[in-house]
Order: structure tokens, then sequence, then C-alpha cells
């Protein structure tokens, strides 16, 4: 069967974080990110590695570009550090790290590959998160529009897409309340606020980008992650539905309807911040882009013992880590790999909020990859990216205004909490050496794109 094409002007690209690839922490003047001191305090690593090598990338950003070339990429997502730009996150810029993202998009613009740049992918200056919490303070949002507007005034003469916040529902929900990511809180006040303050964020720093580059795209990338009742029980329907907005409603209509969904807002009257009068206002400017980080839908009940939002997710596809289970193959993640959610939130936005110019800013998948005889053969990756890329192409033939789709990662990277142990890339990375392996998966993509379809996996 032909698979369809995507239009001929679509993005194709793959996406890294600066703290998940660069390295080098202290080099030229960097100053430290709450991910810098989270890395390396004990416990918080699963595997008790920290991400001070990583993929070097600070030090030799043609190596990965070269890669890029090859996969025939023609746009690439990248995340700028801020405190390596402004090493107390305010003040005093760091010329030396400004120049290396200058150099970074110049290599970029000279391959003939389109830069989409995000300011804030989680790692808060440390000095401000001690000046005044991170984004649980209401003063960071502002210090991130002048952060955003000292980059732009140096990148928007070249750079057009910007990407102001990536997935301000993990870096609050899950470093302010779960703490699981950094700064590794259990703080119910701090988490509603870092949601709000980061929006605020988004909004004011969207100001500043247009004023700064009036020809620059603004866009914020959200990851949906759709959520079903794990029962018909009346409570566990009721418990979802508080869950999608707990997950997506709450950014989706801060920034596409100016407010915040009830009854999740309701809920948590307790330990809202203030929101004050233009605050929505801002919020809600209109946007030229949505980003849309998707990996897997998941599963809620109501729990009684969560205490003002009742719900849990089900925590069982963890342990369903890279299995076939009730006909349903797993990532090592635990995350189900199962398009058609995929396809319903893309054509949900399409419905009901206006069908916003959008890219796919992150969709991939971990499993276990090894090396054999100099090769990577990952074929569950390739029936992943087959799967979810012909949702995309079906939805964009459904009418969803898709524009392009940025693959979870090019290269294998520091996951976080995970360390080393969950590889995404297209691209296998020994970290000790350094050295790079394209995986049967790259080389899918690279064929994908020059057949602009979805050739069947393994021709
Ligand atoms: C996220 C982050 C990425 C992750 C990726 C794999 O979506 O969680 O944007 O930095 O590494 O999603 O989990």
């Amino acid at each position: 069967m032909p698979y369809p094409q995507f239009p001929s002007n679509f993005l194709f690209g793959a996406a890294t974080a600066a703290f998940q690839i660069e390295g080098s922490p202290t080099a030229d003047g960097k100053g430290k990110s709450i991910w810098d001191v989270y890395s390396h305090t004990r416990g918080k690593i699963r595997t008790g590695e920290n991400a001070d090598i990583t993929c070097e990338t600070y030090r030799n950003p043609e190596r990965d570009l070269a890669l890029m070339t090859e996969l025939g990429l023609n746009a690439y997502r990248f995340s700028i550090s801020w405190s390596r730009v402004l090493p107390n996150g305010r003040g005093q810029v760091n010329q030396k790290g400004l120049d290396y993202y200058c150099r970074l998009v110049d290599l970029l613009l000279e391959r003939g590959i389109t830069p989409f740049i995000t300011l804030f992918h989680w790692d808060t200056p440390q000095a401000l998160q001690e000046l005044c919490g991170g984004f649980a303070g209401r003063d960071t949002a502002y210090y991130f529009a002048d952060y955003a507007e000292v980059v732009v005034k140096a990148l928007g003469d070249r750079a057009k897409n910007w990407i102001t916040l990536n997935e301000p529902l993990e870096h609050c929900a899950f470093g302010y309340l779960l703490g699981d990511l950094a700064p590794g809180h259990h703080n119910p006040w701090e988490y509603i606020r870092a949601a709000h303050h980061q929006l605020l964020g988004h909004g004011l720093a969207l100001e500043r980008i247009h004023a700064a580059s009036p020809d620059s795209r603004v866009g914020l990338t959200l990851s949906l992650t759709p959520i079903f009742p794990a029962t018909s029980q009346p409570k566990d329907i009721a418990a979802a539905h508080v869950a999608n907005q707990f997950f997506n409603d709450f950014f989706l209509d801060g920034v596409f309807k100016g407010s915040y969904p009830d009854p999740f807002w309701s809920k948590i009257r307790l330990v809202r911040p203030s929101v004050k009068t233009d605050d929505m206002k801002i919020i809600s400017q209109p946007m030229d882009f949505l980003g849309v980080n998707y990996y897997s839908r998941e599963f809620a009940r109501a729990a009684w013992n969560v205490p003002l939002l009742g719900f849990w997710v089900d925590e069982t596809q963890v342990n369903h880590r890279e299995q076939v289970v009730n006909g349903r193959q797993y990532t090592n993640f635990g995350r189900e790999i199962y398009a058609p959610t995929f396809y319903d939130t893309l054509m949900r936005l399409k419905n009901e909020y206006g069908n916003p110019t959008m890219y796919i800013t992150e969709n991939g998948a971990s499993f276990t990859d090894v090396v054999e005889n100099g090769e990577v053969h990952d074929p569950l990756r390739i029936a992943f990216l087959e799967s979810y890329m012909e949702a995309a192409a079906q939805a964009i033939r459904d009418g969803v205004n898709l524009h392009g789709y940025f693959i979870w990662s090019l290269m294998d990277n520091f996951e976080w909490q995970q360390g080393f142990s969950k590889r995404f890339g297209l691209v296998y990375v020994d970290h000790a050496t350094q050295q790079r392996i394209i995986k049967d998966s790259g080389r899918w993509v690279a064929k994908m794109i020059r057949g602009q379809g979805l050739p069947k996996s393994g021709q």
C-alpha cells in the first residue's frame, strides 16, 4: 500500500535539549542551572550518573550537524541554556555562551537546516531558584522575558522560529509537586505558581520577541497526554476529566482561551496563585504556532487519598517495559505504543482550539538498543515512527494544520532522572567514547524524507 506523502514544504527534524546534550557545565563562564545541582545531588538520578559529559555538543557541535545532513533533516530543534547566556539568570551577559549559539545557528543555516530554538527546557538558572524560587516566583517570568530579549536581539536576524517553553506541565508538576525532576520539590503552592508564572513568562517573552524581531514566529511547546478513565465507573470517569485538565487543558485553555478550566481550577482554589488583572490577556496573546510533544495516552482512576485533585494515573504501564501486553507494544519507558490517540489529539486541536499552525516538536520512543557488528537494529523504533508518522499524515489529510515533525531525539542523550538508561536517539551514542552510530531507524527516516513519503519499514 503506497504511503501518503507529506506536504512538499513539510519540515522534518529532530529535537534535543541543552542540558541533555551539551556537557561542559562550567565552561566559558556558564552559570549553574537547577539541573546541574539536581544531577549532582545524591539519589536524584536513578543510575547515579550526571550530564557533565553527555554528548559533548558544546565542545563539538559540527559532529552532529554532519549527522543531521546524513539523515536528510531540514530542521533542528534545540534549546538554549539560560545560565550559559546569563550565568545569574539576569544582568551580565556571558558573551562566550551567546557566541556558541550564534555559531550553531550559522552552521545550521549553512547546511540548509532551519533552527527551531527552545528558550526554556527546564534548566532554570540556579541563581534565580535561590533568588525567587525559579518559576514558583512571579519575578522569574519577567527575568525570562529579559533573557528572551537578549537572545533574540543576538540571533533574531537569522533564527526565526522561537519556542518559549518546553512542556510547562512537566516542569511544574514533576519539578515542584511530584519531585521527580529538578528542583525536586513537593509543594502544591509552588506547583501551581510555577504553572501560571511559566505561562506568564511565555506571554511576556512573546511580546519581547515580536518587538525585537518582528518577522520571527513564536510558539509554545506543550506535552499533550490524553487521559482515559481506568474503569467505566463514574468516579473514574470524573477523575479522568480532572486529570485531562491537569495534564492538558490548563495550558491549552490558558493560551488559547485566556482562562483556566473548571472543575480543576475550582478544586485547587486553596492553593491558587493570585492572577493579576492583565495576566490572562498577556498569556493568551495569539501565538504563531503550537508545538505538540506527544508520547502516549494514560489512564486515571479516582483516588480519595490525593488531596484537592482526587485522581491518580495508573502506574502499571511502567511495568510493561518493552513487552507486548493485551496486544499493545510498550517502550522501555513503559509507554504504550498507540497511534490512534495521537491522531485524535491532533483532531481535537483542530476542532476545539481553532486548528492553530502546529509542529510535532517531540515524538519518539526508547528501546534497549545494542551495537552488533557496528550497527544498531531497532525495528520497534521504526514501527513506532511508521505508525505515528502515518497518523500525522492522515491528520493533515483530514485538515489538521500541521507543518513539521521533530523526532525525539537526534541522538541518545541524558534522560533526566533516568540518566543514560533510556535511549531515544536516531543515532546511538557511546557517551564514554563519543562514538556515534546511525541506527536503522535513522536510515529509515532518511529514506522517508528522501521519498517524501512513508516507505514500509525494512525497505
Ligand atoms: C520530555 C522532554 C524531553 C524528554 C523526552 C523523553 O518531553 O519529557 O521534552 O526532554 O527527554 O520526552 O522522555
